[in-house]
């Protein structure tokens, strides 16, 4: 399953095969699906293009939701071209034409090579661009030739209680025109919308309705809800579609953050979808374990550095109450990567699909995109801010970052003046000498001076390399013990500055990279994790822990 709840009582949905047909490199085998071609000994340093080939038994109007596929993807049904994507970290579908009832083949042709049309995927980057289908395949029966092809509801508070903004997309496959009434219900409170819909159009609905019963979604008490869709034509129910959604505000009032009402103080972590052998197709048990490692580190914070992530993971987010920073697909594109002819139409799709496809998360409290990218030139400036501008037109119910670390040695920032909260990446004591408060003194001063002043800051990444068993009193550099001793002198300093809405540490877990740039890189690894590729605790874990609790 893609999400972690059933998203359907009405359209049928069937299972694809866990192995699909490989080719790649000239050899053929079975390769499982979701997964990293990395994950087979003879693939884990394969980069290059390879053929996923499958059957499956439809009939009708098929709807096949492939939800990553990293990172380029062609896919064909019987012999047809029906959707191209890149990408490697949202989701994309397509609907077939009314096949016949039997076997089809559907062929997913995959490229994960730094080819001249990806401008966000690069050579030499700082993580690793898997590849293969990573994230599930869905297979839905549209038996009807409608269906609800989208739904966002934005929670509005009132002096009377909740209400929902919602819209709902529903196609219309056939070539009449539908008489349909669309049902929505969420918190016991029903609402039905008698809908025209022309034939093979897709059709927006907006409506808002009030939620009496409905609770405040809250961290300590993540109170979510099922939004139940149905299409009904003549009296029966011929459509669904379930999502989950939580009512709460998140609101910048001066240099703070306040999520339900909540002042934040932000503790977490920056997490890449990455674990020892599975790649970045990691099983929905890790994912598990992972957020138990980070409620027991005291965290409340995940950022998805550096693209969207899996559903299932910021579902179990939502579940957790741990809030998410989700960013848009970009890491330290320097200006010349900035000007590729397919940058802006790829941030702009990362952003729209990261948008579009993760709106109804609670846990979410703000967007973010463009990492360490060239904020300090005007060319930079010109892509920050349509691509910001992006993302107030696509969601102005949450605030907007970018993390930054064009400040003294780096160059200043020139766009402060754009997002909502402002983010910096610092890392004193690991690659700049100095401690921690002096540091961030001499930032918030920058910042002062600057459009961001006065705007919640975030230190966005701080952190120290540790290589997992590596112990030693005399706390050498790569030395769990070094690693733990400046983790905690870095978030204890910016903890107890109340000029900082909070601290996320670099990172959660080890993570591969790409072994071209990173002689600075041992193991292949950014080895910075509190916990290795494997989660197995550094003496960091503890200290973090320890310090997380006290504020
Ligand atoms: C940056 C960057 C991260 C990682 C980190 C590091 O701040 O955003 O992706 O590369 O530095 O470990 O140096």
């Amino acid at each position: 399953m893609a999400r972690i709840f059933s998203q359907h009582k009405i359209r049928r949905t069937a299972n694809l095969p866990d192995t699909w047909d490989f080719s790649a490199a000239g050899k053929t085998l079975k390769m499982h699906v979701p997964g990293c071609w990395e994950t087979i000994p003879e693939f884990s340093n394969y980069r290059g293009k390879a053929l996923y080939e499958t059957e499956f038994f439809g009939k009708g109007y098929m709807r096949i939701v492939f939800n990553g596929v990293s990172h380029t993807a062609k896919i064909s049904l019987d012999g047809e071209m029906m959707a191209e994507h890149y990408g490697a970290y949202s989701a994309f579908d397509f609907v077939s034409e009314k096949l016949e009832a039997g076997m089809h083949q559907l062929v997913a042709d995959v490229d994960n090579s730094f080819h001249k049309d990806s401008a966000l995927h690069i050579p030499g980057n700082d993580y690793y661009s898997y590849g293969g289908i990573t994230r599930p395949v869905e297979l839905e029966f549209i038996e009807n030739g409608i269906y609800i092809s989208a739904f966002r509801m934005t929670p509005v508070y009132t002096d009377k209680g909740w209400r929902g903004r919602s819209v709902v997309s529903i196609k219309n496959l056939e070539d009449k025109k539908r008489d349909i009434t669309l049902s929505l219900e969420i918190a016991g409170k029903k609402t039905l919308m008698p809908v025209e819909i022309d034939a093979k159009e897709e059709q927006a609905v907006f409506f808002e309705e009030s939620y009496e019963n409905a609770e405040t979604y809250t961290l300590s008490d993540p109170k979510l809800y099922f939004a139940e869709l149905v299409l009904y034509e003549n009296g029966e129910a011929i459509d669904d579609l379930i999502d989950r959604v939580g009512f709460r505000t998140v609101e910048i009032k001066g240099d703070k953050i306040y999520f339900a009402g909540e002042e934040l103080k932000l503790k977490g972590f920056n997490r890449h979808e990455d674990y020892a052998e599975y790649g970045c197709a990691i099983p929905l048990s890790v994912m598990a374990r992972d957020i138990a490692i980070i409620k027991e580190a005291n965290a409340n914070c995940i950022r998805t550095s550096h693209y969207p992530n899996d559903d299932r993971f910021i579902d179990l987010c939502d579940e957790n109450g741990i809030l998410v920073w989700e960013e848009a697909h970009a890491r330290a594109l320097l200006e010349e990567n900035m000007r590729h002819p397919k940058f802006m139409e790829q941030s702009l799709l990362s952003i729209r699909e990261m948008i579009g496809q993760h709106f109804n998360h609670p846990c979410i409290f703000t967007w973010g995109m463009l990492n360490e990218c060239a904020s300090d030139t005007e060319f930079g400036r010109e892509c920050y801010k349509v691509l910001i501008a992006e993302i107030k037109k696509l969601d102005p119910s949450r605030p907007s970052t970018f993390a930054t670390f064009k400040y003294g040695v780096h160059g200043n920032d020139i766009c402060l003046d754009l997002p909502d909260i402002v983010s910096y990446n610092i890392f004193p004591g690991w690659y700049l000498k100095v401690p921690t408060g002096e540091h961030i003194a001499g930032l918030k001063k920058f910042i002062d001076t600057t459009p961001g002043a006065g705007k919640p800051i975030i230190i966005s990444e701080i952190g120290a390399g540790g290589i997992y068993g590596f112990r030693s009193d005399v706390k050498p550099k790569w030395s769990e013990d070094r690693q733990a001793e400046l983790v905690a002198e870095q978030i204890e300093g910016v903890l107890k500055d109340h000029d900082f809405v909070g601290v996320l540490i670099w990172q959660f877990a080890d993570c591969r990279v790409d072994e071209d740039i990173f002689a600075s890189r041992p193991k292949t690894q950014n080895n910075k994790g509190i916990v290795d590729t494997y989660r197995r605790k550094k003496l960091a874990f503890t200290a973090v822990r320890d310090i997380f609790g006290k504020y």
